[in-house]
């Protein structure tokens, strides 16, 4: 057990976190071909499917489209974030304090960091600061912890994940999100670096019903804590028949034949 398993983010210690900051992220690029996914609307109704443990979404969604959905959805507050606009180093300023995610509803504080970049020191001392705010808040913590920079050459080799879960652990996170190191045995390596902390996985850009279905259940039988998806799902023409098949490969351990 760690803090985030007794939290309604959480279902049996495991989680299936919607992820909708790609307006912000990647833009409205990321809209092609699903361009009535602009209307936050239709994500905010498919994370009330049971599937969805929480949503994770910037300041500006949660304010307005929130209020109408706080009885059904949990609010992962994604508290940094940046544009693909941005060619500096690697970067993700603050864009929502803690407290007032609080005062949203927040039922969680996603944060990322960027280890690895020269803007590295900065990020974990503000990460230092939202961490321990959301503790006076008893809110568990997502770290999105992507490492990058110059230094970094394979940015999802088994090194590079199981350091980004281990950072996870040692900078207080109670969930560490990574990108998916390819295999199920790095993925391994990386959830015993992270000790008690949860590690969950980015879903990545959009594959097949059966490429991503395996890949989660391949990372689910090497102890994942279960996804914080986006594109994975809002980017599909039928949302709710990959959410139905989730729910049973995450939450009731079927394989993704089973589940398809
Ligand atoms: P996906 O499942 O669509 O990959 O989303 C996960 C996520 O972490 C989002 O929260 C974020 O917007 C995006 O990936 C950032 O991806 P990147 O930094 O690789 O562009």
């Amino acid at each position: 057990m760690n803090a985030f398993d007794e939290t309604p983010i959480s279902r049996n210690g495991k989680s299936l976190i919607l992820a909708h900051d790609h307006g912000l992220e990647h833009g409205p690029s990321a809209f092609e071909g699903v361009e009535d996914r602009l209307d936050p609307e239709t994500v905010f109704e498919m994370a009330t499917h049971d599937a969805v443990t929480a949503l994770a979404v910037q300041k500006g969604l949660a304010e307005t489209y929130y209020p109408s959905y706080e009885d059904d959805v949990s609010l992962l507050a994604k508290c940094n974030g940046t544009s693909s606009l941005w060619e500096g180093e690697p970067y993700s300023p603050q864009t929502w304090s803690v407290e007032s995610a609080v005062e949203t509803g927040a039922d969680a504080i996603g944060y990322t960091v960027y280890p690895g970049t020269n803007r590295e020191p900065e990020m974990f001392e503000e990460f230092r600061a939202v961490q321990e705010r959301a503790r006076d808040h008893d809110l568990p913590v997502a770290m999105w912890s992507y490492p990058r920079g110059q230094a970094i050459k394979e940015h999802r080799s088994p090194e590079v994940i199981a350091y980004a879960a281990r950072i996870g652990l040692e900078l207080g996170a109670d969930i560490a999100k990574v990108k998916y190191p390819r295999s199920p045995e790095a993925l391994a390596h990386a959830v015993d670096a992270a000790g008690d902390v949860r590690v969950v996985l980015s879903g990545g850009s959009k594959t097949s019903d059966y490429e991503f279905l395996s890949m989660v259940e391949a990372a689910m039988d090497a102890g994942a804590g279960g996804l914080a998806v986006g594109r994975n799902v809002w980017q599909r023409e039928n949302p709710e028949r990959i959410l139905d098949a989730l729910e049973r490969v995450i939450f009731e351990g079927a394989s993704a034949d089973g589940a398809l």
